[in-house]
């Protein structure tokens, strides 16, 4: 089976593009792909953060992944932090990794001017090793990104170009290594069309665990009424009816395929049982779909938040069926780079 490896950080609540661009993604993955799924805790501290918020927020979006059908006889669930390779890896990594690759990354210039440089630090710069040692452990085939992790998946696959160069092949053999490459270079998998939700208070920028407006997303855990609420006063426009794909309606558009992903149905049936809507009654169906999407996902997010002993069981599981593959992978490291190991 060709292997996956994705995750989402828990730096808040999950939300509905988390979860349409994200997790719903991957329930279909498990039944084909050998799937690594985990919590990327590591990557919660590149910005200042609160540490109670982020065990709160950890725990949750395990939860979370098992609510919405991620099963763990098919896939690896875990905490990135459970596994101390990934740390470990990204200290070798960083050593083959030129520090102007670094500095060329987009989100690290993005986030860094918001920031402002006094929070800034070492490990946001360095955030993209950490992610290529995420996914080069696990010698994954492919990694399912949308369009703003791009640029470091292809710094990924650069960097285990570089090390497969610098000390794979018959050096690592005279090593008592195997030979050839020490890491599988690995894929994009570009998400369905579509799958890019829209913040509720502006179509043009994506919906966001960081944006301060609660309004702007739909978390996964709000209530019916929050949800109804949230539909009711997002923005709209004054045109008469609904339509995809009008680059000056791009509100219209985002909710529009935001029922379309909710309900299953394709565009053109969308198209047709929407476009002479107003905006009241399709409001009012998008909110119904959404609550009835969601209300098995947190009756399920109950059970299993409420059941400490299972959710830390299935962490452990998870946690020891991921080690095993990435141990293997930082020792043949190791070995290639010349360490003596006991
Ligand atoms: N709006 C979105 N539409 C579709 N997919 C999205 N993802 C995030 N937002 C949307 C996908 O969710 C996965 C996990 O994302 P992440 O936790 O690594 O952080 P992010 O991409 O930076 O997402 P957020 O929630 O918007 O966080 P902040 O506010 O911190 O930037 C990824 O697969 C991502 O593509």
């Amino acid at each position: 089976k060709k292997r996956i490896v994705s995750g989402v950080q828990p730096t808040g609540s999950i939300h509905l593009g988390n979860y349409l661009g994200a997790i719903k993604n991957w329930i279909a993955f498990q039944d084909t792909y050998d799937t690594f799924f985990f919590i990327v805790d590591l990557h919660a501290i590149t910005l200042p953060y609160d540490p109670q918020q982020l065990a709160k927020a950890t725990r949750e979006t395990a939860a979370i992944y098992l609510a919405c059908g991620i099963d763990t006889s098919k896939a690896s669930v875990f905490l990135q932090s459970n596994v101390r390779a990934h740390v470990e890896l990204m200290w070798l990594l960083s050593s083959a990794t030129p520090i102007g690759w670094l500095n060329r990354m987009i989100q690290f210039k993005e986030k860094s001017r918001k920031a402002g440089d006094e929070n800034v630090g070492v490990a946001l710069l360095t955030y993209p090793v950490l992610m290529a040692s995420d996914i080069l452990l696990y010698q994954s085939d492919f990694v399912p990104v949308g369009e703003d992790q791009k640029q470091h998946l292809e710094l990924t696959r650069e960097l285990a170009e570089r090390v497969n160069y610098l000390y794979g092949g018959r050096k690592w053999k005279k090593l008592g290594g195997r030979g050839g490459p020490i890491f599988k270079v690995p894929e994009p998998l570009i998400p369905p069309a579509g799958a890019r939700v829209m913040s509720l208070t502006d179509g043009l920028s994506k919906m966001s665990k960081s944006s301060p407006s609660d309004q702007s997303r739909i978390n996964l855990l709000d209530s019916k009424d929050m949800i109804a609420n949230k539909i009711k006063r997002c923005k709209t426009d004054s045109f008469s009816c609904l339509e995809f794909d009008n680059p000056e309606r791009p509100e219209c558009n985002n909710l529009l395929s935001v029922y379309q992903l909710i309900s299953g149905k394709t565009k053109e049936e969308v198209q047709l049982e929407c476009q002479d809507m107003n905006w009241g009654t399709f409001k009012s169906i998008l909110a119904d779909a959404l609550i009835d999407h969601l209300h098995p996902i947190q009756v399920r997010y109950g059970e299993i938040i409420s059941d400490s002993a299972y959710l830390d069981k299935v962490l452990d599981e998870g946690a020891n069926r991921a080690s095993e593959v990435a141990d293997t992978t930082l020792n043949n490291v190791y070995q290639a780079m010349g360490f003596l190991r006991r």
